[in-house]
């Protein structure tokens, strides 16, 4: 494993079993990530000292999870440069729409990468973040590229 890259920050613990997906594909690209809670309304000064730190600590991708009004992705993206994958979290009463509503809507000017919500958002976000790191890897690109294939061969032709 290599330094640790990416970092998956989440709102609350109870975020974990769907952000916990987007440890899948690092695991399998063999990118190192840590994980962290960190809420943009209950712990703004974690938020604030995580932000400022972040690039400093060689952190070079973000994931961001959060569910409700998901607030934690564009403000993580509006306190530091680092890029900022945005993961909305099934609610407990508007089932994720109202978190990818907070998280797809941003206003021009702080950028988030929000993918889908749930799990394979969750998935899609590692998977995304070991793509921006590729740019500067080249090991990493040659498992990248050798994942992509692996994943379309096991597609079968057959129905079973
Ligand atoms: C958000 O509120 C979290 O991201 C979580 O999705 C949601 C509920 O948090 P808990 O009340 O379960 O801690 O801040």
């Amino acid at each position: 494993m290599s330094k640790i890259s990416v970092s998956i920050i989440m709102g609350s613990q109870s975020d974990w079993p769907i952000m916990q997906s987007a440890t899948i594909p690092l695991n399998e690209l063999g990118v190192s990530f840590e994980t962290r809670v960190v809420s943009a309304h209950r712990t703004p000064d974690r938020l604030y000292q995580f932000t400022s730190e972040a690039h400093l600590r060689g952190i070079d991708v973000i994931i961001a999870g959060a569910g409700g009004s998901a607030h934690l992705a564009g403000m993580a993206a509006a306190m530091t440069h680092l890029p900022v994958i945005a993961v909305p979290v099934p609610s407990r009463h508007f089932n994720g729409m109202d978190s990818l509503m907070s998280m797809v809507q941003m206003p021009k000017g702080v950028a988030v990468a929000c993918q889908a919500v749930g799990n394979s958002g969750a998935y899609n976000a590692g998977l995304l973040a070991a793509q921006m790191l590729a740019l500067k890897d080249d090991e990493l690109s040659q498992r990248l590229q050798q994942w992509r294939k692996d994943q379309t061969e096991s597609v079968p032709v057959e129905v079973e």
